[in-house]
């Protein structure tokens, strides 16, 4: 972005859009996407061309991925082998890397990542045992070195343990189909979960955000953090905001098992609280674990929830469904739209003001919102690379009428206009004074800073 303002005039050659009536916002961020995973024996259907192409017709001109090694191997390998996938992606795009395994081979490859790489945030999961996995050792040991490098902790908060006992005994009283998999993962899993590992990051003193908060449970752990000063960030799906349980339940076999994905979606009153959550502050962020998985992939747990994979779509509509829900209902003002799907993340992870603001010197990663746009939902009129969609039917008012990435029309008026590899991939600094200035032992003992409310700080 060179200027903006009132009455500028457009270079010769110059393509201008008439915006009039509109609303010109930052591209969102999607901050949490699966694109091409490789996961639960299968790998997920949505590629980083077409993730990015379906991203950007809904209006985000971002994603933040996920670089997840096989416990036991390299880190750096990893990286190389998700960047290679990635060189087709149509916008920009940044990793999260997960640790699954501890070693000192993974404590030097995180300082690598972290000062030659890019990476600024590392992903451990709490669940999924004798997969990825870690033990609370493994935390401590991982979240010590984010703290030393300057990086952000990030968690999937569900307790494994409790998950595996009881899908264990869920199959042993004869429950097989998707129904199972909500019972085997109910809210105090999450909870546990969440207020265990707040306290972790507590006494090393390092940033921590809190992936997928789909309960009362979790936010109330982050709330609770945050009123005490503590630096704890949490996401919200666009899923978990709109479904429920009771899907389920359904009678058909593949409607119910395309729902299966972790977090469950939970009982409504869930969601409610979730929005509060947003509208409050105590969640900061909002994504959408986008992790397709088609129905003959859906089929390999056709007799054992267990072996459904976990994921469901959304990066193309996340901003229609937060703008019609959130804003349409008056939940949420479209400045606090701007930072829920997009401002908040960039600031987080460090990519703030280059994403997730319109301002001279910013990528030209820009959305042009029409209020009055409407559409239904389908996944037969959809980009994504999946054969269903969570929000099926769904009438949204509220869509964009243009997406431009780094100053280039990729979305005309619903017409995809993406170019495979156009992306960059977006290297983040890490945060390092502000966690190297605090030791574990400080965190113990001294007074606890306030933290400021509303949008966090420019980095964490
Ligand atoms: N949850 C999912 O549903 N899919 C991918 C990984 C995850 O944590
Ligand atoms: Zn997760
Ligand atoms: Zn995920």
């Amino acid at each position: 972005i060179v200027a903006f303002g009132p009455g500028l005039e457009a270079p010769s050659g110059a393509r201008v859009i008439d915006a009039g009536g509109q609303l010109v916002m930052p591209g969102g961020i999607d901050p949490h996407t699966h694109m091409e995973l490789p996961f639960m024996g299968t790998v997920a259907s949505e590629d980083f061309y077409s993730g990015t192409a379906a991203a950007m017709a809904g209006g985000t001109t971002m994603i933040i991925d996920f670089v997840i090694p096989n416990p036991g191997t390299s880190l750096l390998e990893a990286f190389d082998q998700w960047r290679g996938w990635s060189a087709k992606a149509a916008s920009d795009y940044s990793f999260h890397v997960a640790i699954t395994w501890w070693s000192d081979q993974v404590r030097e490859e995180m300082g690598v990542l972290t000062r030659e790489r890019g990476v600024n945030s590392f992903k451990h999961f709490m669940a999924y045992k004798g997969a990825i996995m870690v033990s609370d050792e493994q935390l401590l040991q991982s979240f010590q070195r984010c703290q030393e490098l300057g990086a952000v902790a990030t968690v999937h908060a569900e307790n494994g343990e409790i998950v595996w006992h009881l899908q264990q005994e869920l199959k042993r009283q004869g429950i097989t189909g998707p129904e199972g998999h909500p019972l085997s993962r109910p809210p105090e899993v999450e909870g546990e979960a969440a207020n265990r590992v707040i306290k972790i990051a507590q006494v090393i003193n390092t940033p921590l955000y809190v992936v997928h908060n789909s309960c009362i449970e979790s936010l109330e752990a982050i709330t609770r953090a945050r009123l005490a000063g503590q630096r704890v960030f949490g996401e919200v799906l666009a899923g978990h905001l709109l479904i429920d349980d009771s899907v389920y339940r359904h009678p058909d076999w593949g409607y119910a098992a395309a729902h299966v994905m972790s977090p469950p979606f939970r009982p409504k009153e869930h969601q409610e609280a979730l929005w509060r959550g947003l509208q409050s502050g105590n969640l900061q962020t909002t994504a959408t674990d986008h992790c397709c998985f088609c129905a003959d992939q859906k089929a390999m747990g056709r007799d054992d929830f267990t072996r459904i994979p976990n994921g469901t779509g959304g990066v193309e509509d996340r901003m229609a469904v937060l703008w019609h829900h959130g804003v349409g209902s008056g939940r949420l003002t479209p400045s606090e739209f701007v930072r829920i799907t997009s401002a908040n993340a960039a600031q987080i992870f460090n990519l703030y003001p280059r994403k997730g603001s319109v301002s001279v010197g910013a990528d030209a990663d820009l959305v042009v919102w029409d209020p009055e746009k409407e559409k239904v939902i389908r996944a037969a009129t959809q980009q994504s690379a999946i054969d269903y969609n969570v929000f099926e039917g769904q009438r949204v008012k509220g869509l964009p009428r243009y997406t431009l990435t780094r100053g280039q029309v990729a979305v005309n008026d619903g017409k995809v206009e993406t170019r495979e590899g156009h992306g960059q991939f977006v290297a983040r600094e890490p945060n390092g004074s502000v966690n190297r200035a605090l030791s574990s032992w400080k965190a113990l003992t001294a007074p606890r800073p306030v933290s400021r409310s509303g949008i966090p700080a420019t980095g964490v």
